[in-house]
């Protein structure tokens, strides 16, 4: 009984787990915009008109998928995913000139990970 017990279990929690990964999809664009943080107007670089930008909000097996759009006038941009394991997806790291040549001016780029942790 107990053991019968212990298989549903697994397998609801199997279930759960593959029913609740999903894909969380976000479009961010990178651009220079006035902000007041600290009550000084200054220029800041932002995602989305916010700085710091957006939290993603996701779980254990999401595919992440980013699309970010450099907006910036003349630098380079690259994000670098720190603290998650790119398995099976190096070059979506986000570390300009070791996985990936700098998103330029005006170009678009795509990330997308699965989340392992
Ligand atoms: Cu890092």
């Amino acid at each position: 009984m107990l053991k019968l017990l212990a298989l549903c279990l697994l397998t609801s929690l199997m279930y759960v787990q593959i029913a609740e990964a999903g894909i969380r999809y976000y479009k961010w664009e990178v651009k220079y915009e006035y902000k007041s943080p600290d009550c000084y107007k200054k220029l800041a670089i932002t995602i989305n008109g916010r700085t710091p930008g957006p939290t993603i909000l996701a779980q254990k097996g999401d595919t992440v998928i980013v699309e970010v759009k450099n907006s910036l006038m003349l630098e380079n941009l690259a994000i670098h995913w720190h603290g998650i394991r790119q398995i099976g997806s190096p070059w979506g790291d986000g570390t300009e000139g070791v996985t990936q040549c700098p998103i330029f001016p005006g170009d678009s780029f795509k990330y997308e990970f699965k989340v392992d942790n």
